[in-house]
C-alpha cells in the first residue's frame, strides 16, 4: 500500500463509500446525496496551501480511502486530520498506513508540531482505534476550530505531537524492562499534562519519588542494579540514554518523550547518560530507599543474575 494523488479514476471508488451507510453513518458531513461531479470536483481541488488530500493505494493502485490535512495552520504548525476507507479495506490495515503515512507527511514535509481530528463518540470502532494506539485525547479545543462544527456535544478529540510514540511502536526490550505510555492529556496551544496512579496504572505501589536533575551534558550515573525495587523512569524534560543490561546483553533506549515512561521490575545493570545537559530524570519506585538493595559492583551483579 502506499499514498499517492488523487486522480479521476478514484471518483467511482470515492463515490461508493459515500454511498455506504455503514461507512459514512458516523461522520459529520453529508455523503449520501452525493454524485459523480463532486467527486471529481473534490479530486481536482485536492491539493491546496491548506488542505491536502491523497488517496491510500492498494499495491495495485486501486484507490481504498482517502487520508487528509485540512486546516494547515503554518503559523501554529497545526492541521486538522481525517481520513475515510472504503468498506472493503476496513480491518486490512489501510487506516493505519494511511494515518502513519500522513502524519510523517505533517511533521517531516510540512514541519508542523500537532496534528488534531475528532470522531463521533458513537463511532465506538474509530475511538477503540485511537485509544489503542495511545493518541492522546485532546481537551478545550479552540474556539476556531470548534465553529467549523454545527455541533460538537458528541465530539471526542485527539491530538498527535511530533515525536510522540504511537501505534504500539513500543519495542518489547528484554525480561525485566519494558516501556508504557504514560496517560498524556493535550491541551490545544498550552502544553499537555501527564499522570500515572499507583497500582492503576503501574503495576505496583508507589512508595517513594526521586528526580535527578542539572547534570551536565555527556555524564553517566547510574552504574548498580537493584534487587527488589521496581521503578518507572521517566523524562519529563530533555534527553537521557538508559543504558541496560541483564547480564547476558546490554540494551539502549533513549527517553525523551514526557508521555513514555521505563518500567524497569528485574535485576537489570543500569546506566544513565544525559544527551542533553539539565534533562530532568524523575523515577517512581516502589521502595523506599534502601543502601542495602544496591548491587553496584559488575561482577557481583553478573554472579547475582547467574546464581538466581
Ligand atoms: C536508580 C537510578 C535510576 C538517597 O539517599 N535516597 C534516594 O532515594 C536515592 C535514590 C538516593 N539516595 C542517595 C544515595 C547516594 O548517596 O543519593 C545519592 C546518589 O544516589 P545514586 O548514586 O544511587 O544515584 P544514581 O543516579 O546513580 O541512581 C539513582 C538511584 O539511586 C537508583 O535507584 O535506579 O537513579
Amino acid at each position: 500500500m502506499y499514498l499517492r494523488k488523487l486522480k479521476n479514476d478514484d471518483a467511482i471508488n470515492m463515490l461508493e463509500w459515500m454511498h455506504d451507510v455503514d461507512v459514512v453513518e458516523n461522520l459529520h458531513s453529508e455523503f449520501l446525496s452525493k454524485k459523480i461531479e463532486d467527486c471529481l470536483c473534490f479530486i481536482k481541488n485536492s491539493m491546496t496551501k491548506n488542505n491536502v488530500n491523497f488517496a491510500i493505494s492498494s499495491d495495485t493502485d486501486e484507490y481504498m480511502g482517502t487520508v487528509s490535512l485540512k486546516n494547515i495552520d503554518r503559523i501554529n504548525k497545526t492541521a486538522e486530520f481525517a481520513i475515510v476507507v472504503r468498506k472493503s479495506a476496513m480491518g486490512c490495515g489501510y487506516s493505519r498506513f494511511g494515518m502513519q503515512e500522513i502524519i510523517k507527511y505533517a511533521f517531516e514535509k510540512l514541519n508542523l508540531n500537532s496534528i488534531y481530528w475528532c470522531v463521533s463518540k458513537n463511532n465506538k470502532r474509530a475511538c477503540r482505534f485511537y485509544e489503542k494506539n495511545h493518541f492522546k485525547e485532546l481537551y478545550d479545543v479552540d474556539e476556531s476550530i470548534l465553529k467549523q462544527y454545527d455541533d460538537t456535544t458528541d465530539l471526542k478529540w485527539f491530538i498527535v505531537n511530533k515525536g510522540d510514540i504511537v501505534f504500539n511502536s513500543i519495542p518489547t526490550l528484554f525480561d525485566g524492562v519494558s516501556l508504557i505510555n504514560i496517560k498524556t492529556i493535550g491541551t490545544s496551544g498550552a502544553g499537555q499534562l501527564s499522570f500515572f496512579e499507583s497500582t492503576r496504572d503501574v503495576p505496583f505501589n508507589i512508595k517513594r519519588l526521586y528526580y535527578i536533575s542539572r547534570v551536565p551534558e555527556g555524564k553517566r550515573r547510574g552504574f548498580h542494579a537493584h534487587k527488589a525495587l521496581k521503578q518507572i523512569l521517566f523524562c519529563p524534560f530533555g534527553q537521557i540514554i538508559i543504558i541496560l543490561d541483564n547480564g547476558e546483553k546490554r540494551e539502549e533506549i533513549i527517553l525523551n518523550d514526557p508521555s513514555i515512561g521505563l518500567l524497569i521490575d528485574g535485576v537489570i545493570w543500569r546506566e544513565m547518560l544525559w544527551i542533553q545537559s539539565d534533562s530532568v530524570l524523575c523515577v517512581a519506585a516502589s521502595d523506599y530507599f534502601n543502601p542495602e538493595d544496591y548491587i553496584r559492583d559488575y561482577d557481583e551483579f553478573i554472579h547475582y543474575v547467574k546464581n538466581k
